[in-house]
């Protein structure tokens, strides 16, 4: 039986940045419904939308502070209800994002605990008399004193994102009713954020430092003893109701770490980090986390493709702001075995943005590697390379949607700084383009769409020669044959006489001949018809 996740191209919206619709300046549902054409002519299958319900904000949405309505900022719960049903009329599902590890400290239920050390709801967050070593991944420590209870809380990240204790079971039932809630709205599933921190270490073992790095290892405070089972026990609880889906962000690019978490009776799949998040480019590295995820997951666990999101820098500016490549990379992401996540922006080559003043850096983690510089006496300059080295501002600049006022993401004053040269870079442009790197994306979907193989075929040969990447993926309706040349030279290539040209970045047809010289940085797609 056909699952739909896994046939399925996900698009990452950051909500306050896709497109508003009432010109506050702050995308929203209203904005995000009006674009549902665009992306069903896109071809993508499935929404991931990052947090919507109403927050303070502090870290965008990841610090809830209800669980069970819709942020004013982003509309209400009829544009919300509106959505989801526009979305599913046009056969794209919505997935939620979802905060279980840690609340907002302005949500009721922190309130509660924080208001005295015997309230019912105390242990229902982590309180402890003595803080231990560990850091918060946003800088810092990661316990906040309250001088009115003399007590200290835990917060993984921002001191206004305070950790849930998990091992209390009444913490466990509310997080269930919320995904009850949501699911029977009409959500296709979730994705479940930092999931591998819902247990920390039950002595509170201080976390050792890595001695070259100078860095703590974050031993004690994640993927725990006992994560597994109340991970099984989110599974079943969502899996209850037909066709849902759950994707995990596992914090971790330690692929060992990483397959623990995804399969049968647990989520679905989780983000493969392994390969999503190498910073410079290198395609033997690349590759490699290809294959030693595919020699590590089992028959029934499905990898991830992704190489951008609103955590970490686009993938088109990391790997040395080069278009042929950032094609490259998409064929590579959209051809491969797995699940792809497109992050919004990236199908029109779409830039990082770093500030060249701190009063417009909106992001926590930049904001906190600024005051941590600052404080180690670092100048103003350096604290500013520091806050941008740390900032993920630089993937959240409005969608440019075309060279108009605000790039057409808004007709108000935008929440954030509109980069330099987005105008040039633009859906509009793109669209009447037929060489656009928007075109190159919806050839590929096509594609994907038409051929099963490019969806749900094994692999029959997966190899790299220096920068030459090429595999073939098979299944009962035929063989795609994936040639990806990363290298700036032409390459010798033998293929099947009766093979056929899918697709190529530089071309329209092939030369005839059993030898094809596939040209430098040149993608093609080739299908060959027989004798499978
Ligand atoms: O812990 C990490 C690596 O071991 C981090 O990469 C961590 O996984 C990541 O920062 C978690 O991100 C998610 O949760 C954060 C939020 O700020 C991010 O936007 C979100 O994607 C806290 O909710
Ligand atoms: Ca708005």
């Amino acid at each position: 039986m056909g699952k739909w996740w896994n046939q399925s191209v996900f698009y990452e919206i950051y909500m306050p940045s896709f497109k508003d619709g009432n010109g506050d300046g702050i995308g929203d549902f209203a904005g995000v419904t009006s674009k549902l054409d665009y992306l069903k002519k896109l071809g993508i299958d499935g929404i991931w939308l990052t947090p919507f319900y109403p927050s303070p904000k502090v870290d965008n949405g990841y610090d809830i502070a209800d669980y069970y309505h819709i942020d004013s900022d982003y509309g209400t719960m009829k544009d919300f209800e509106l959505f989801i049903d526009e979305a599913h009329q046009r056969g794209i599902r919505v997935i939620a994002d979802l905060v279980l590890n840690h609340t907002s400290s302005e949500h009721p239920w922190f309130l509660e605990s924080k208001s005295a050390k015997d309230h019912p709801k105390r242990d229902w967050y982590i309180w402890r008399d003595e803080p231990n070593n560990w850091e918060s991944f946003f800088g810092g420590s990661a316990w906040e004193y309250d001088a009115a209870t003399n007590q200290y809380y835990y917060h993984a990240f921002a001191k206004e994102q305070v950790d849930l204790n998990w091992a209390n079971p009444e913490v466990k039932a509310a997080m269930f009713d919320v995904m009850k809630f949501w699911l029977e709205k009409g959500v296709d599933g979730f994705r479940l954020d930092v999931i591998n921190f819902l247990k920390v270490n039950d002595v509170f073992q201080n976390n050792p430092y890595d001695v070259d790095k100078k860095e703590q290892n974050h031993l004690y405070d994640k993927d725990q003893e006992g994560i597994l089972t109340i991970i099984e026990e989110i599974a079943a609880f969502v899996h209850q109701y037909p066709d849902k889906f759950l994707v995990g962000e596992v914090g971790s690019e330690e692929l060992e770490i990483l397959k623990r978490y995804s399969g049968p009776g647990l989520l679905d799949i989780v983000f493969n980090f392994n390969i999503g998040s190498i910073g410079e480019f290198d395609i033997d590295r690349l590759f490699r986390g290809l294959v030693e995820t595919e020699q590590a997951y089992s028959r029934d666990q499905i990898p991830t493709l992704f190489f951008s999101s609103h955590d970490m820098s686009r993938f088109i500016s990391r790997f040395g702001d080069d278009e042929e490549r950032a094609k490259l990379v998409a064929a590579f992401m959209l051809t491969a075995k797995g699940v792809p996540f497109i992050y919004y922006g990236d199908e029109i080559g779409m830039r990082d943005w770093v500030t060249d003043k701190i009063e417009k850096m909106k992001d926590v983690q930049g904001l906190m590697g600024y005051k941590l510089a600052l404080h180690s006496g670092q100048s103003h300059e350096q604290a500013l390379a520091a806050a941008n080295e740390k900032s993920r501002d630089k993937s959240r600049t409005p969608m440019q949607w075309n060279s108009d006022m605000n790039v057409g993401f808004s007709e108000g004053n935008p929440w954030i700084t509109i980069p330099e040269g987005a105008y040039d870079v633009n859906v509009a442009d793109q669209q009447s383009d037929p060489d656009s790197m928007l075109s190159f994306y919806k050839s590929l979907l096509k594609l994907r769409k038409e051929h099963s193989a490019l969806r749900l075929g094994e692999y029959q040969i997966l190899g790299n020669e220096a920068g030459l990447v090429y595999f073939v993926r098979t299944d009962d309706s035929g063989k795609i044959r994936i040639v990806l040349n990363f290298t700036d030279k032409p390459r010798r290539l033998e293929v099947r006489s009766d093979v056929k040209l899918l697709l190529s970045t530089k071309r329209t047809s092939l030369e005839s001949g059993r030898m094809l010289t596939i040209l430098a940085n040149e993608a093609m797609i080739l299908k060959e018809d027989t004798g499978i």
